[in-house]
């Protein structure tokens, strides 16, 4: 792959435009909950949104625009409307609260905000609470000053604002499970870059494919799998506000969707479902966000005979940059790193390290990371190396396998630990639906494995089921591995991404050892 594009380049011309042009206006594009629109009727609206933006609410190029909605037909118009206009969206998650959407306001000053009317109670707060925002424009809400409102009295025409390949389209805040978010940047070729590098190559999609994705567009993951990928070969796109397992499937059989991208989570709640729903349609999966355990990866395949693709992406990245094709998958592995990118593991002095041994993973590639005005970027960057926070082993072959986030590793009694390789071994007990693993403080041994674990409804949460997952992590993986506490819980935290918070199970382990609390 080349990855080169041309120096003024749009990509939202890249993504829409270019489809009128070639004679696929009418072509099926995106379907939402009550409508579906072909390219053409994608590409009208979001010319009159772009209308709306530079002529009523005076966005100028180089201008950030808040976006705050859960995943529908709007939403996408209004992020690619802000692209196609020259604006930097900054997309936030829907579930933030007030506090959490003024610190990216501030951050990147941004002075106007489109929203979903349903996310309005949040949003008028956070908007009380800050200096730099001016304007909020509702969708949704039926009312005379309305988005749809302008956008009814717009012009369906409107020529691309002529940006630099290189000029910022987007701001990106991480989660923030490692402290404060941080914006990360991203310009118009890197949303073609991720399409170009793992959609092209690893996924390999077709025009005849429809795409439908769990993760809120505020998040990369969902960004690239449900509208950058499918649009980038015209092909079609479905959009949930509402994405659980729960409603994927009877969605997946609705629309005959083809290619899925959700988290492990999502692909292990589902396969118990799978025979309620006629998802023959499918083909090809994509999972990421966590680590796919190879257990998860046996039994969908075992249940769909589709073989998951496991990718690990961040939000520095963009998207994807180690997976495998299909034909090249092992499992329990993450792949290679994707055409166009490299990666390394290093140690603390940034040393590449020999195979098989861990230590950190560094990456780099066409996309890659430039933080909005943090320091840290020195600490995350090195050399143009983007720094993860992942600890990670590359064996003979070049194959990459995840052991754990960095901060996730527990040393009990000098042995090194992953945390994830015990939840995966937890994972494989049929009693288990989810669970959580981490290091809780112990005078003897430094730190010990403990478990925070969440039963199928009707196994007991006693003593005897706590030997018995012990007994059953000692035979699935080196013994010394197994966790020492067991913990019961309902839920699991989370973070607005879906992903396990080890952080606040390490915190809680930390009150418990404390008081004495919550050993089984
Ligand atoms: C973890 C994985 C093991 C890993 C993301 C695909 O997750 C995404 O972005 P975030 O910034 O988090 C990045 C961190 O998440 N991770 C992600 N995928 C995997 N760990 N196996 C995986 N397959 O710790 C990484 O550093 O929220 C994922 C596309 C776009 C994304 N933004």
């Amino acid at each position: 792959p080349e990855f080169q594009y041309p120096e003024r380049l749009n990509c939202c011309v890249e993504f829409l435009d270019r489809w009128i042009a070639e004679g696929h206006g009418d072509a099926p594009c995106m379907f939402g909950l009550n409508e579906a629109l072909t390219y053409r009727e994608l590409y009208e609206r979001v010319n009159r949104i772009c209308n709306v933006l530079v002529n009523d609410l005076g966005l100028v190029p180089g201008g950030r625009v808040l976006l705050r909605s859960a995943n529908n037909t709007m939403m996408v118009a209004t992020y690619l409307a802000v692209l196609k206009a020259g604006g930097v969206v900054v997309a936030t998650m829907p579930l933030l609260r007030a506090k959490e959407l003024v610190y990216p306001i501030d951050k990147a000053k941004i002075a106007l905000a489109l929203c979903d009317h349903t996310l309005a109670d949040e949003m008028e707060k956070a908007a009380g609470q800050t200096q730099e925002l001016k304007r909020v424009v509702y969708w949704g809400s039926g009312k005379d000053n309305s988005l749809e409102s302008l956008i009814a009295k717009a012009s369906p025409e409107f020529t691309a604002a002529d940006t630099a390949a290189d000029d910022v389209c987007l701001i990106a805040f991480t989660s923030g499970t490692t402290g404060v978010p941080k914006g990360t940047m991203h310009f118009h070729r890197d949303m073609l870059a991720i399409c170009d590098g793992f959609s092209r190559n690893v996924l390999r999609p077709e025009q005849s494919d429809r795409f439908i994705g769990s993760a809120p567009l505020g998040f990369t993951f969902g960004l690239g799998g449900i509208v950058l990928f499918p649009m980038r070969i015209g092909a079609s796109f479905v959009v949930l506000e509402k994405a659980g397992p729960d409603d994927l499937l009877p969605a997946i059989e609705k629309f005959k969707v083809t290619i899925c991208f959700t988290a492990p989570t999502a692909y292990r709640a589902m396969i118990p479902k799978l025979g309620q729903f006629d998802i023959s349609s499918l083909r090809k999966c994509v999972s990421a966000g966590e680590a796919l355990p190879k257990s998860t990866f046996d039994a969908w395949l075992a249940a769909t005979g589709i073989k998951l693709i496991d990718g690990i992406g961040g939000t520095e990245m963009l998207h994807i940059f180690i997976s495998a094709r299909e034909e090249e998958i092992r499992p329990g592995s993450t792949g290679k790193p994707v055409p166009g990118f490299e990666a390394k593991v290093v140690d603390e002095e940034g040393e590449e390290v020999p195979p098989g041994t861990p230590g950190r993973l560094a990456v780099r590639g066409p996309t890659g990371c430039r933080y909005l005005a943090d320091e840290r970027q020195l600490k995350f960057v090195q050399n143009g190396w983007n720094m993860t926070g992942d600890t990670y082993v590359m064996d003979e072959d070049g194959y990459f396998w995840y052991q754990a986030r960095s901060d996730d590793m527990i040393v009990s009694s000098g042995y090194n630990i992953a945390g994830p390789e015990v939840e995966a071994g937890l994972l494989t007990h049929k009693a288990v639906v989810e669970c959580g693993v981490v290091g809780a403080p112990c005078e003897q041994r430094g730190r010990i494995v403990k478990a925070y674990v969440v039963l199928r409804e009707g196994y007991p949460r006693d003593a005897d089921m706590v030997k018995l997952l012990q007994d059953h992590v000692k035979a699935e993986i080196a013994p010394y591995k197994y966790p020492r506490e067991i913990v019961f819980v309902d839920e699991l935290p989370k973070t607005s991404s879906g992903k396990l918070q080890r952080y606040a199970l390490r915190v809680r382990a930390e009150e418990e050892a404390f008081t004495g609390k919550g050993t089984a």
